[in-house]
């Protein structure tokens, strides 16, 4: 996808004027709503997979509801005009929520279980576990769709959810930080050895799942 440079100082005067209707900080509710619904959910599923496998599913989930200068650098970026219909329409990661698992297995268990619900529509689904990114990044990322029940109505919201397993989250933060850090002077090499730590992280889960499965079974 083509994108437009887009300064941050320019999508932070836009988003100070866009930010403050109204409309904008109801929108900004409903998918706090839509975080809510899917984070019982899933708070529900683990206790309930508890009490079957005799573990916890996940280490930690985090919600996160996108900031307004990331929108409407987004949209800008992509040469959207920002309103209120395309943050709905064009943005999946608005209501975001990232789940922290201690094995890969768990990650599908618990991503099945939680699109067979009957009012969870999956929208996409992108593993980058079975197919990580050429620079190692490792997750699976689904958008669904979730209804919230509101005093005049449902409305249908989209939320993105990432599954990773500790290994996988370690090096997707520690990255990001780095990614964000000064100008890195050589990237090619910085970029071969993170992805040589994504590999080696990778093994260690394999490692670990193939010892959780002997001590199981
Ligand atoms: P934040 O702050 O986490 O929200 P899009 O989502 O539209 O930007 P795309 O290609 O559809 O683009 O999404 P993708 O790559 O499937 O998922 C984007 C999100 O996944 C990112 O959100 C990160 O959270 C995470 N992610 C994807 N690739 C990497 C990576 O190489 N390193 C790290 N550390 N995280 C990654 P945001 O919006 O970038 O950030």
């Amino acid at each position: 996808m083509e994108t437009i440079e887009v300064s941050r100082e320019e999508a932070e005067a836009v988003a100070k004027k866009f930010a403050g209707r109204k409309e904008f900080s109801e929108l900004m509710t409903f998918y706090k709503c839509a975080i809510m619904e899917v984070e019982t959910k899933l708070n529900v599923l683990n206790q309930e997979f508890a009490l079957q496998y005799d573990r916890n599913p996940f280490e930690s989930i985090e919600t996160r509801l996108k900031d307004p200068v990331s929108i409407v650098e987004k949209l800008m970026s992509r040469g959207i005009e920002v309103s209120l219909e395309n943050i709905e329409r064009e943005l999946y990661d608005i209501a975001g929520i990232r789940v922290v698992c201690s094995f890969k297995e768990d990650i599908y268990k618990l991503a099945d279980l939680l699109i067979e619900q009957d009012d969870v529509l999956i929208l996409m689904r992108k593993d980058y576990i079975k197919k990580p990114k050429d620079n190692g990044y490792r997750s699976l990322h689904m958008i669904v769709d979730i209804p919230i029940f509101l005093s005049n109505g449902k409305k249908h919201m989209k939320v993105e959810v990432q599954f990773r397993t500790i290994a996988m989250d370690f090096w997707a933060s520690v990255e990001h930080k780095l990614k964000y850090k000064k100008e890195i002077q050589n990237p090619e090499e910085v970029g071969e050895r993170l992805k040589r730590c994504a590999d080696i992280l990778s093994s260690m889960d394999d490692e670990m799942e193939d010892i959780r499965r002997r001590i199981d079974s």
